[in-house]
């Protein structure tokens, strides 16, 4: 009699759970990256916390390493329909919200603690509620961390040591407008494109946060790596709008808070994979060089400012300055 009043409840709920899951509706969550990454944790972290949420009635389908495309058919994705949900960079994402641009300027951000509290303040949350005039709905910022230059031609330890080299970039125009300032060729391109650009020296070289380099093992393609710490680069957690507006609010909420609990996972592994990703890299035999010219790299790329301040938010980018 006892055990039947204990056995009971946990049979029925398993029943449920069972029955939930057997119907879960599935939503594919593509990422550039492989799954050992910062967005790796990211994602599976997600996944289990929107099982957890929903009972097990909605379950995510992981598609890592650019399976879906490159970061930029991927928000397409997500405008169409085809994608439900992603975390990417912002590099693509000025593309199709214009105000996001005012978050990739060089030297905007000065370290982690300033870039947490623009993106979980009143600014960052009022750039995510632009989101849905685009089709898209940005549910959390999640991260990618600050970016450092490597290449294999040359030590580059200021502006004038950049002159000529191919550097990939991301298809973000201030980032472009910044590597020309710098008197370096930007080469736009999708980031699954570019370990076999770096490999047959397409490009010279590129930029990207440590953990980043690690991951995605651009130490095997990259000799020399130099910590500029030029931008600061958001992630964001995404959901296509199409897949978002067939929820319903109680479940729209459980979407928002897996995205909070996932883009804090990733947090935590950019800062996990810094603290010791630069001694694997001269471990793997890339050649560090820390001593850089920081000023003169930010002189030099006032220029974007100049040229792109204005169209992008020159208030928004005072105001994330003064926070
Ligand atoms: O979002 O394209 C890039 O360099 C990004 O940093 C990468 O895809 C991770």
């Amino acid at each position: 009699m006892k055990i039947k009043k204990i056995l009971l409840p946990i049979l029925l709920s398993s029943a449920v759970m069972f029955a939930a899951s057997a119907t879960a509706q599935t939503f594919n969550l593509a990422y550039t990256l492989n799954v050992d990454s910062h967005y790796g944790k990211g994602a599976q972290v997600f996944a289990d916390e929107i099982k957890k949420l929903s009972a097990g009635k909605f379950k995510i389908n992981p598609k890592p390493s650019g399976a879906l495309g490159g970061e930029r058919d991927v928000v397409e994705g997500l405008q169409l329909g085809s994608v439900d949900l992603t975390i990417t960079s912002t590099g693509p994402v000025g593309n199709f919200v214009p105000s996001i641009y005012a978050l990739d300027f060089p030297f905007l951000f000065r370290d982690y603690q300033h870039a947490h509290r623009v993106l979980d303040g009143e600014i960052g949350q009022a750039l995510l509620a632009e989101f849905k005039d685009s089709g898209l709905i940005g549910l959390a910022w999640s991260e990618n961390g600050f970016r450092h230059l490597t290449n294999s031609v040359r030590d580059i330890k200021a502006p004038a040591d950049l002159a000529g080299l191919k550097i990939r970039t991301m298809e973000n125009k201030v980032h472009m407008s910044a590597f020309s300032d710098l008197g370096a060729a930007p080469t736009p391109m999708s980031f699954t494109e570019l370990y076999t650009a770096l490999q047959q020296g397409t490009v010279d070289g590129q930029e990207n946060p440590i953990p980043v380099i690690t991951s995605s093992k651009l130490d095997e393609v990259q000799k020399k790596l130099t910590l500029t710490g030029h931008v600061y680069s958001p992630a964001i957690v995404m959901m296509s709008k199409h897949v978002w507006d067939g929820l319903k609010p109680q479940e729209q909420q459980w979407f928002k808070q897996a995205a909070k609990v996932s883009a804090a996972a990733t947090r935590q592994a950019v800062a996990d994979i810094e603290s010791n990703g630069v001694k694997f890299l001269r471990e793997q035999g890339v050649e560090v060089i820390e001593q850089v010219d920081k000023a003169a790299f930010a002189s030099k790329v006032q220029a974007t400012y100049d040229k792109y301040g204005e169209k992008y938010g020159a208030a928004l980018i005072a105001k994330i300055k003064a926070s």
